[in-house]
């Protein structure tokens, strides 16, 4: 079965672990895995190339995550960070490892010598051996900027300005994705959708993290073209980790699990979905979402460990299935 997967960071990189883990199991040997991740949370500091997702995923992937924060690397250390802060050489809100340093000198040096950064991502994945292909969803530079009222004026800022140092809570006007309406689809990734038995949207934020990816010219299209099920990233009302409420807010849309399904909406009526995936806590959403024509099953969606998070990436697959996957 070839599944490609939509993601963001910390969310959808604990649900492809999972995914990735029943590659391992006698029933899901076919099972082979294209993740194309978003690049909106990307950023140069000390010209430096960052990319917090494609990174979350192949860290998660590749065992050197930091589990416990999510993001970076373990075992981390931020001796550089703290010296540049020294020198006032900001931005003291985004933490700098010293390990995940070596990922972004290598990222630069390859990108400077004219590599694109698919190429650069699946060099940087050798070393981690993630068992999947991880596509970025454009080699051209996107970057998400929020919109916010800030000391009486209108103004744009980078995402990660928003997220790490404002915390979400200056209210977000609206998103930017920007670069995006001029960008390419990365190579592969029209591919990957197109020849994909199923499609997921990974457990990550709808707002920041899909929908950037979906704003790349070509890939809503193909993924329209292909069964796709959604894996709700909003638990009894609440975002499972991060600021998705306040994303959610932005665009007027209820931090609950049948309001982003709405969002994204049932194929039957133009939309994204046919199926979706919600927590036990959800239940009595799924008989109002399936008349609606997005087919909906409630399933644990808290990923504790790697076992937790292949049985809900095992009941996306089997819903994809269900839907004619
Ligand atoms: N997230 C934080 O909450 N604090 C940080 O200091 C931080 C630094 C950071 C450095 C590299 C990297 O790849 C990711 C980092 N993140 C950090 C996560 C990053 O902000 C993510 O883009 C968001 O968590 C949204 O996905």
């Amino acid at each position: 079965m070839r599944v490609a997967v939509i993601t963001g960071g910390v969310g959808g990189a604990r649900f492809l672990r999972g995914l990735q883990a029943l590659t391992h199991t006698p029933q899901w040997t076919d099972l082979s895995i294209t993740a194309i991740a978003n690049i909106g949370d990307d950023i140069t500091l000390h010209d430096l190339r960052i990319c917090p997702d494609l990174d979350t995923v192949m860290y998660t992937l590749g065992g050197g995550i930091d589990n416990e924060r999510g993001w970076g690397r373990t075992d981390e250390t931020f001796t550089v960070h703290s010296e540049l802060t020294a020198y006032g050489a900001g931005p003291a809100w985004f933490g700098l490892g010293d390990r995940d340093l070596a990922t972004h000198l290598i990222r630069t040096q390859m990108l400077n010598a004219g590599y694109a950064l698919s190429d650069v991502t699946a060099a940087l994945c050798k070393r981690w051996d993630i068992g999947i292909e991880l596509l970025p969803m454009s080699n051209d530079r996107i970057e998400t900027h929020v919109t916010v009222d800030h000391d009486g004026e209108r103004k744009a800022m980078h995402f990660q300005q928003w997220w790490l140092e404002h915390k979400a809570e200056i209210p977000a006007q609206s998103f930017a994705f920007v670069g995006a309406d001029t960008a390419t689809a990365a190579p592969g990734v029209i591919a990957a959708l197109s020849e994909a038995d199923a499609i997921v949207l990974a457990p990550s934020n709808p707002v920041v993290s899909i929908a950037p990816v979906l704003a790349v010219p070509g890939i809503k299209e193909a993924v329209m073209q292909r069964p796709v099920v959604g894996v709700s990233p909003i638990i009894a009302g609440a975002a499972v980790r991060g600021y998705a409420d306040a994303c959610l807010r932005a665009i007027d849309v209820e931090t609950d699990a049948a309001a982003v399904a709405r969002h994204f909406g049932a194929r039957a009526h133009g939309g994204l979905l046919n199926g979706w995936l919600v927590d036990d806590s959800d239940h009595e959403v799924c008989a109002a979402l399936t008349d609606e024509g997005i087919v909906t099953k409630a399933v644990p969606l808290w990923m504790r460990d790697v076992p937790t998070a292949s049985a809900m990436a095992e009941a996306s697959l089997l819903l994809a299935q269900d839907l004619g996957a």
